[in-house]
């Protein structure tokens, strides 16, 4: 089981409740990350919540999430999910397991976002779902057999 969990949340996603809820929902961020706390704090798990609008910042971020004690990564890359091959190679360096989340389907937007530099290397990937997403990511994470 992983207890000591990290999710990153990309660029924009500190707007998440206070605009376009019709694609993104009408939750903030804060509220997603408080109940994936509970969540975790249920399991007697860690959890930790990163959102940054940088790219660099996230790469930081994953790049001492080993030294730092996780066992297992969430992240929702937002648009560097299609962009960054930086925080793709950091991800693949670090080599810790981690599940993708999008709260939209990617598959029914625009073609540009079909693409994941992040897709092959994860766990599994979750879209569409919404928050849920994030919940069923945890509940998956919760169970995962340490590596
Ligand atoms: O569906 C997702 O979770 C995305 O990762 C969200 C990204 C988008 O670029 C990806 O293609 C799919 C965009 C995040 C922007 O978040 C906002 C939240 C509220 C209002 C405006 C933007």
């Amino acid at each position: 089981m992983a207890h000591t969990l990290l999710v990153l949340h990309g660029p924009n996603l500190n707007l998440l409740g206070q605009r376009e809820p019709d694609i993104y929902g009408r939750q903030t961020l804060a509220d997603i990350d408080a109940e994936l706390a509970a969540m975790a704090a249920l399991h007697d798990a860690q959890l930790v919540s990163f959102q940054s609008n940088h790219e660099g910042v996230l790469v930081d971020r994953v790049q001492s999430a080993l030294a730092d004690g996780f066992e297992f990564i969430i992240i929702n890359p937002a648009a560097l999910t299609h962009t960054s091959v930086a925080l793709r190679d950091a991800l693949a360096a670090i080599a810790l397991p981690f599940i993708e989340v999008h709260l939209s389907n990617v598959h029914r937007r625009e073609a540009f976002r079909r693409h994941s530099y992040f897709s092959d290397l994860a766990v599994g990937v979750v879209c569409g779902l919404g928050s849920a997403g994030y919940r069923a990511a945890l509940e998956f994470a919760l169970h995962y057999p340490r590596q």
